[in-house]
């Protein structure tokens, strides 16, 4: 039976309480290892260490220091590729295919990409004549924001961990991470890297626990944080806010979507029914960018739905490391739940069910893992629960629609705006389609195809804020203004 214990201080601590969780594998929902939960003790010991160590050497060090330690984080994990796809494998179930082209790379590539940004960013200067006849420079100088506490989500674990943990230490910041309760195995195995490429103690920490009256709380409550980077559920966000509210600390926030997939009769058919099939089932569904919504014009409406029926027909689940295995199970027994309760809710609410809508049959080993078929539905309307609600799981519905006005204003009515995905041959559709729709992230032929110098996050309850590139210094810095007279 693994452990899964805290890091602080450079160091793999257990809880004084004692207090432990179980770690699932969804795939059959075994026990895979014990969790040690932090409570305050362990929470103020972490956020002490973070301080500790930015008033200390990692605080001292320069630009390029930083940047060597960056740059051997993301070697570091490439040399041990295999041990963070296993622990990323256990704890989600997601397939190999996925998790060793997606999430291991890009756990990798998020330290090295901000070596670039954090190297040539430049600020601002000014010179000006004072009334006096002298002379005044003004120049702006980005200092670290101080100690950042990370909050992760269990659908891309590690990748989303370092997405914001790469940016905070270029910047010069430490951090202290909370990861998901679900997935702790790859922020855990990251402490072995950091030591090992001798990152100062105290500068990457990782407490373990829950949201409510755990680590969670504990941590974005805690007095001693900066700023407070979250990706995870809108409700959750609220709830941080709050607490971020207190001491007036900076939040940037990576929330829920209902993404819609807009389809012109005039697309490149393959091209579109490949892209949602990924959109719409990849993860399992499980990806905040994923398609749940799909509008599809009129005279390729039907053509579209037998399509995609057929591909979600074709997504076999199984085991992880099987080359057979298209899909994975979601998460945990608890979102199963979920998601086959939007399943009961949609065939309630009378939509027509075009494939899946339960549990695929599964074998005996694999009965208990936390399945669902990908399903596709059509015929509800516009108010209908599952596509108004964010399921998370691997369905959508289907809609025609008959004008780009129609559907504009349908994509539109959404409390969410993050992400949306445009098919049409014709680019000033397209491009209209693109700035029409309320979302901080819009794709044209294509999906989740990522250059990490580019802004990230989303629009209305999707988020606050913007990461990627230049645009993670707004939060992981603070820009001074410096005013010298002479
Ligand atoms: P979640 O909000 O339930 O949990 C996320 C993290 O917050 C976990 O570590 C959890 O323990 C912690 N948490 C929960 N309550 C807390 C509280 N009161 N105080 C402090 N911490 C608390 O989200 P999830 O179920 O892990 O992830 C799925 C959600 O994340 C979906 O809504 C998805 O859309 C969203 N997501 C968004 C993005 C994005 O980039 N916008 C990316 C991935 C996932
Ligand atoms: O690609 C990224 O940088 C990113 N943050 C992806 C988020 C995916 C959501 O599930």
């Amino acid at each position: 039976m693994k452990e899964f214990l805290n890091f602080i201080n450079g160091e793999y601590v257990k809880s004084a309480s004692g207090k432990t969780f179980d770690n699932r594998n969804p795939v059959d929902n075994s026990v895979i290892g014990k969790v040690h939960e932090a409570g305050r003790p362990e929470v103020d010991a972490a956020v002490a260490a973070a301080r500790a160590a930015l008033e200390g050497d990692w605080g001292r060090m320069s630009v390029v220091e930083r940047c060597k330690l960056l740059d051997a984080l993301a070697i570091g994990i490439n040399d041990r590729f295999d041990d963070f796809l296993q622990a990323e494998i256990a704890d989600t179930g997601k397939p190999n295919h996925l998790a060793s082209h997606v999430d291991i790379p890009r756990g990798a590539a998020n330290f090295q990409i901000f070596i670039d940004t954090i190297k040539s960013v430049s600020t601002e200067s000014f010179n000006m004549r004072t009334p006096d006849g002298k002379t005044a420079l003004s120049y702006g100088v980005r200092v670290p924001r101080g100690v950042i506490a990370v909050v992760c989500p269990w659908n891309l674990p590690l990748l989303l961990m370092t997405w914001k943990v790469g940016p905070a230490l270029a910047c010069g910041n430490t951090v202290v991470v909370k990861p998901s309760e679900e997935t702790p195995a790859t922020a855990t195995l990251l402490g072995e890297v950091m030591n090992a490429v001798g990152m100062p103690k105290g500068v990457y920490n990782v407490v373990h626990g829950f949201g409510p009256d755990s680590a969670g709380e504990f941590l974005t409550r805690h007095p001693g944080v900066n700023g407070i980077t979250f990706t995870g559920e809108t409700r959750t966000g609220e709830a941080i806010m709050k607490a971020a509210a207190e001491g007036i600390r900076p939040v940037s926030m990576e929330l829920g979507g209902k993404n819609a997939a807009v389809v012109f009769a005039d697309c490149d058919f393959q091209v579109a029914v490949d892209t949602v099939t990924r959109s719409c089932f990849e993860n399992a569904g499980q990806v905040c960018l994923g398609t749940e919504r799909v509008y599809v014009e009129r005279p390729i409406f039907d053509r579209f739905v037998a399509a995609l029926k057929g591909k979600a027909e074709a997504m076999t689940p199984g085991l992880p490391f099987d080359p057979a295995t298209k899909i994975g199970p979601v998460i945990s027994k608890e979102h199963q739940a979920k998601v086959l309760g939007y399943y009961k809710k949609a065939a309630e609410e009378g939509a027509t069910v075009v494939t899946g809508g339960g549990m695929p049959d599964m074998p005996a080993a694999l009965k208990d893992g936390c399945w669902v078929q990908p399903t596709i539905w059509t015929g509800l309307p516009e108010t209908a629960s599952v596509i108004t609600e964010e399921i998370f799981g691997p369905c959508c519905h289907i809609a025609p629609f008959d004008s780009e006005q129609e559907v504009l204003a349908k994509v539109n009515k959404n409390r969410y705006g993050l992400a949306t995905a445009i098919f049409t041959q014709d680019i000033g559709r397209a491009n209209r389609m693109a700035q029409g729709i309320h979302v901080g992230l819009a794709w044209i032929n294509s999906w989740f195809l990522r250059d990490l110098r580019t802004s990230f996050g989303g629009s209305k309850q999707s988020g606050i804020g913007r990461e990627g590139g230049v645009h993670s210094l707004e939060f992981y810095t603070d820009l001074r203004n410096v005013m010298v007279k002479f």
